[in-house]
């Protein structure tokens, strides 16, 4: 209802629109139609009333429903269908439900905020209201399980282009889904897959931004480590827009990897990496390995060169870098 309202102003932005029009056009009372314009504003909605003209739509506050975002996004089908929530447990948890029930590829489903955001390894990630990017985009990608931890590369290479298409600065993946700026954590991406043996049913295509979040609102524990657009642009950033970027890089990024396969999506990640060489203490499954980062082979496991000169092939873990490194330049 919310959304058939803001249409019709829409449609009409300089002219008032009576209170007996929206009610006949829309099959519901003036009553109702009073208690949605009340409910629109404590949204942030700017409408002027007259109660001889009716209503007109000022200004929409930067959310990012369908009806706000569909007139800007130029994606062919991702974000076709949008499912917007004020707030949500987790995103990937609503469109893991939504999968099942056979949601199509492409579909996304946004909230303003999350009350239990998830990180991998049962970690949680922070996601206060109005302020960032909390979403979930559904794939079936008809490839074996095994590849999976490819559409995660690809999803971080996807979050990187968006990030510096949109701000014009250079961030760089941390192995395996972590997007840097400064070295700070500015995105974070947490995949789930549900499959069979041989095959794939969906995957779940988690991704957090943060976009406005000032220093101040981290929490101290991760204040050090964690920034946001806003933060690193100096300046307050449409959600809308950025939306749009991220879209768009994800599905061309998507079709690229449906058509030409693994070894661009591998080229393209190390590039936004720079690993290779890298000194690292990577921790997975509680155990604590020390060495040179070798590569990252086509699966998206990292190759680990040990302090006694073994290979480790690492699938799943945390890694920590032992010196900074500053990149000034690389190619989209
Ligand atoms: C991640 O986990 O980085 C994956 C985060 C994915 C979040 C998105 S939001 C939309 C979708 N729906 C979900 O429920 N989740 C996805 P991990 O690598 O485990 O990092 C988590 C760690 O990052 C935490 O333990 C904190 O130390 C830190 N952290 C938490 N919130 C943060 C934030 N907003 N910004 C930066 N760092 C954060």
């Amino acid at each position: 209802m919310d959304e058939k309202i803001l249409q019709l102003l829409r449609e009409s932005p300089s002219v008032f629109l009576s209170g007996e029009e929206i009610s006949r056009r829309l099959r519901v009372s003036r009553t109702a139609i009073w208690k949605r314009m009340k409910r629109l504003r404590t949204l942030g909605y700017e409408i002027a009333a007259s109660t001889r003209s009716g209503y007109r739509l000022i200004r929409s506050p930067d959310l990012l429903t369908p009806s706000e975002i569909k007139p800007i996004l130029k994606t062919k089908w991702v974000g076709k269908a949008i499912h917007h929530f004020h707030t949500l447990d987790s995103t990937n948890s609503k469109a893991y439900q939504l999968a099942l029930d056979e949601a199509e590829e492409g579909e996304v489903v946004i909230a303003e905020s999350q009350e239990k955001g998830k990180g991998r390894l049962g970690r949680q990630w922070f996601s206060p209201p109005f302020l960032n990017l909390y979403l979930s985009v559904i794939l079936r990608p008809k490839i074996p399980p095994h590849q999976a931890s490819l559409i995660t590369l690809m999803a971080a290479v996807a979050t990187a282009d968006a990030i510096q298409k949109f701000s014009g600065l250079l961030p760089l993946i941390k192995w395996p889904n972590d997007i840097l700026l400064r070295d700070r954590k500015v995105a974070g991406l947490l995949n789930e897959i549900h499959s069979e043996t041989d095959r794939i049913h969906f995957v779940i295509l988690g991704i957090g931004v943060n976009l406005n979040m000032e220093e101040k609102m981290f929490s101290k524990e991760i204040r050090s480590v964690a920034t946001s657009l806003k933060i690193e642009m100096g300046q307050t950033i449409s959600r809308k827009a950025f939306l749009q970027f991220l879209l768009q890089e994800l599905e061309s990024w998507y079709s690229i990897f449906l058509k030409q396969g693994s070894a661009i999506i591998v080229k393209a990640w190390r590039d936004r990496a720079h690993i290779k060489g890298r000194r690292v203490k990577v921790t997975s499954f509680g155990e604590t390995l020390a060495g040179i980062a070798v590569d990252v082979d086509s699966d998206g496991a990292l190759i680990l060169e040990t302090e006694d000169g073994k290979r480790k092939r690492v699938v799943a873990g945390d890694i920590e870098y032992k010196r900074k490194l500053r990149v000034k330049s690389y190619e989209l």
